[in-house]
């Protein structure tokens, strides 16, 4: 936690840093020399890495502000079709480094804090990760972001900027404990707009009456306002001077409606309390991934936002001039998952309440504005709202979505006139008690396109969840993107010495903007010299991931040993259960063997990593068993280094950065047609790692690219999943015979209490196991002790490892961004005229 002690107060240390980064100094100049006396005086004071840190980022962050603006100008000037994508989750990470390999400048500031005695990593290591995401989602937009800038498209951002991120993970006895992220003590890479504001209403009444023409006007009268202040941050591309804008919005009481009254009449404590009440709006993002809780706060955050927003993208054309016909020739909008459908609603409440424009007019413009990303069949993920709630806390939308809704199913009704049924099935209410609104119905109908994240993905939409709306609107308003990840942190920044090899081999780092171009590694796979290059750097990186480990958990593994990596949010789905078994089969195994026999043992390190939303109990018991797991098997002396359970705590973007380099197998094993696509399949492929998988989500298409050969694949496919459940339900419980000696284990209290783990047993064991954990079992455990052996021959794996990285090219997220562009937003990149300049820099 950042506390500038030698400063009275946090606005005398920022005006003192700021003076630094204004003055244009260069990193060698920040600590020392050129600085004023007394801000020198003042950072003499403060831990030095964090005033090195500062004062580079301040540095950095001047050189893009010059980018940025110009790159608004050009975008403002040029006046062509824009992208906005509106996402409420932006994991951003660190923005340091990736600032530095943008602006081209990194070497210069190396060598520039090398001279002041200062290492480059650790400066780097100060800064606090920008968490406002849960996971893969909010990571995709992150990724996005970069691929839009480093491609020049005119593309902004739009999201919350939460007090609190995502909470810090703590494990104490072996529980997760959340503890909250307060983040933005020390910010530098946002810039708040107090100039741009937008009033947002909740509450109160509709009024419709009929004007002196015999027109109907409706209006949205009283409840209460809320304003929301744009921070505006900005996004450099690669190898380009474009700086897009990500702009988040926080709420502060409304000055219109803060009540002074109450403050004169004495009425302090009522007026902080409003106060309070407005601030609450943006104060924490929501823990869940793939979990919908329908709370009221959610719900304002979504309007909140999306108000905003859309009032910000209406006021940007309103200035053009142009007629609203033209709205969707230049503004493409794109949700991410349900999260903004309201602003759908917003905009056609715009155009028919403030404009004066026609329904239909308005809803043909809605409807060829907006994109909708999907990300999840699991059921419990899909948005529903109570109509009540909306009743009282958007009562004009509610009246919009009812019309939405009327004129849909009339549509329908006319098309399907025998299909009764078909009207409950896709009316956007559900007809349930209390009724509810269903937010991906309404996306659907409000866009243009709808996508899914990977080639599964986006058939089982269509033949499941959405098949009704395939009958209706046809197959061709249903797409596919498959997800990608941007090179230049997931490559680049997070391994730099593959990146150097690699760009050694193909004659530069062109490969960071075009990754198709690794295939050109390919006639290296029999290289020895590269091989062992190529074998030495994963060795540092896990030395690297060994000695972090050590100094966090206290536990010393062997970077010799084969490194087996789980790391993404904790989800029954997921599958982390699974691991564990696994490990805890592996365990009895090695338990079972004469000592003789021990010594043909590969040794193991079996890694885990990742948050459980705070409510979601199961997922916190899984945690719970493998540190129990940890601790008994770390501890036995018969085992010794053949295998080691470590848990790594507060797995984040910047964890992530040292954990993908150093896996020799990483784990993408949730139940088939459960995993929408996973994208840290993709990060560990490019590493270098190999990965286990079920057929699920994008491993189907990192198999067709890499080559089946080159993939540990097991399981149940997913066409098996509906018939293998219902047997479980109506047939009789059979649990795998390995699988039982692990319950068994587990029961006998080799782990510490058998009861805080009987809940996970049961649900397989007598609940139907409805994410087929036995069913997977014995073919995941063969799998398992098929990468062992492949394993010990080293050769091979290299070449495994090689070939995989040379065949990654397609899961970039700048070709992601390209089909986004040509297939649903019709943009086209904005030509930059420096760019030669620049890249001659980088
Ligand atoms: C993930 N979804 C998918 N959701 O699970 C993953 N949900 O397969 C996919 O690769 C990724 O999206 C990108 O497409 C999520 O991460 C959430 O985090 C989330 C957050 C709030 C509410 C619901």
């Amino acid at each position: 936690k950042f506390s500038p002690s030698g400063f009275k107060t946090k606005d005398e240390f920022e005006a003192c840093i700021t003076d630094v980064g204004n003055s244009g100094l260069r990193a060698e100049d920040l600590i020392t020399g050129r600085m004023r006396p007394a801000c020198r005086d003042h950072i003499g004071k403060i831990p030095i890495q964090l005033a090195a840190y500062s004062g580079t980022a301040l540095a950095f962050r001047d050189r893009l502000i010059i980018d940025w603006n110009k790159t608004q100008q050009r975008q403002t000037f040029d006046d062509q079709k824009r992208i906005y994508y509106l996402s409420l989750e932006f994991l951003m990470g660190r923005t340091l480094d990736n600032a530095m390999l943008n602006v081209g400048l990194k070497k210069v500031a190396k060598e520039g804090l090398d001279d002041l005695g200062f290492r480059i990593e650790d400066v780097i290591n100060q800064e606090h990760d920008a968490a406002l995401g849960n996971g893969g989602l909010g990571r995709l937009a992150a990724c996005f972001l970069d691929s839009l800038a480093s491609l020049n498209y005119p593309a902004w951002g739009y999201g919350l900027r939460y007090r609190y991120g995502i909470f810090k993970q703590d494990i104490e006895n072996g529980y997760q404990v959340e503890i909250p992220d307060y983040w933005l003590d020390f910010n530098p890479w946002e810039f708040a707009r107090h100039d741009v504001t937008v009033d947002v209403q909740f509450y109160g009444w509709v009024n419709k009456h009929t004007d002196d023409d015999g027109k109907q006007v409706v209006s949205w009268q009283d409840g209460e306002l809320v304003t929301a202040v744009a921070y505006d941050v900005p996004i450099p591309g690669y190898g380009t001077s474009t700086v897009n804008n990500l702009r988040l919005w926080s709420s502060k009481a409304s000055s219109g409606e803060f009540d002074f009254s109450k403050f004169n009449s004495g009425d302090y404590e009522s007026a902080v309390a409003d106060q309070q009440r407005a601030e609450t709006i943006s104060a924490v993002l929501y823990p869940n991934d793939n979990l919908e809780r329908g709370k009221e706060l959610r719900l304002k955050q979504q309007y909140f936002w999306c108000a905003a927003s859309l009032h910000d993208i209406v006021r940007r054309f309103k200035k053009t001039q142009r007629k609203w016909s033209e709205f969707p020739d230049q503004v493409a909008i794109q949700l991410n998952d349900t999260h903004p459908t309201l602003a759908i609603v917003e905009l056609q409440r715009i155009l028919i309440d403030k404009e004066g424009l026609e329904w239909d007019v308005a809803w043909g413009i809605v409807t060829k504005t907006f994109g909708y990303t999907n990300h999840t069949v699991l059921p419990e993920a899909l948005e529903k709202w109570s109509v009540p709630l909306f009743q009282n806390l958007l009562p004009r939308h509610l009246q919009i979505i009812y019309d939405i809704n009327l004129f849909f199913l009339q549509g329908v009704e006319r098309r399907f006139p025998k299909d009764r049924e078909m009207l409950g099935r896709v009316s956007i209410i559900e007809e349930s008690q209390p009724k509810m609104v269903r937010m991906a119905y309404l996306a659907i109908v409000g866009s243009h396109k709808v996508n899914g994240v990977a080639e599964l993905h986006s058939d089982l939409i269509k033949t499941t969840i959405f098949k009704d709306f395939v009958k209706i609107y046809g197959p061709d308003k249903f797409t596919n993107v498959t997800n990608g990840i941007t090179p230049r942190r997931w490559l680049h920044q997070a391994n730099p010495r593959l990146s150097e090899l690699i760009a050694s081999k193909l004659g530069g780092y062109d490969f960071l903007k075009d990754l198709t171009l690794l295939n050109k590694l390919e006639p290296f796979v029999d290289d020895k010299d590269f091989k062992k290059e190529w074998a030495e750097i994963k060795y540092a990186n896990k030395v690297r991931l060994a000695q972090h480990i050590l100094k966090t958990t206290g536990v010393s593994v062997n970077p010799k040993a084969l490194f087996d990596v789980q790391v993404k949010r904790i989800h029954e789905y997921k599958r982390q259960q699974l691991n564990i078994f696994g490990v805890i089969r592996r365990y009895l195994t090695i338990k079972a063997l004469k000592p003789e026999e021990r010594k043909k043992v590969l040794p193991r390190v079996s890694i885990f990593g990742g948050k459980a939303a705070p409510g979601y109990w199961m997922a916190k018991t899984i945690i719970h068993l493998i540190n129990k797991v940890g601790e008994v098997v770390n501890n036995d002396p018969d085992v010794g280094d053949l295998l080691k359970v470590i848990f790594i705590e507060d797995y984040n973007v910047s964890k992530a950065e040292i954990i993908t380099p150093a896996s020799d197998i990483s784990e993408h094993i949730s139940t088939a047609g459960t995993e929408a696509s996973g994208t840290s399949n993709m990060k560990f492929v490019l590493n270098g790692g190999l990965i286990i998988g079920t057929l699920d989500g994008a491993n189907i298409e990192i198999t067709r690219e890499i080559g089946e050969q080159n993939v540990f694949l097991f399981g149940n496919l997913s066409e098996d999943v509906e018939d293998l459940r219902h047997n479980h339900f109506y047939g009789e419980s059979h649990v795998d015979p390995e699988l039982a000696k692990v319950f068994d284990t587990i029961k006998a209290g080799t782990f510490g209490d058998e009861g805080a783990f009987s809940a996970l047993i049961a649900a397989i064991a007598e609940h139907g196991d409805y994410y087929l954990v036995s069913d997977d079992f014995h073919s995941y455990c063969s799998t398992q002790d098929l990468i062992d052996e492949s394993y010990k021959n080293q050769d091979e794996w290299l070449s495994k490892s090689i070939l995989s990285v040379a065949r990654m090219g397609f899961f970039t997220s700048d070709r992601c961004i390209n089909e986004y562009a040509d297939s649903i937003w019709n943009i086209e990149p904005l030509q930059v005229k420096d760019e030669d300049e620049v890249r001659a820099r980088t």
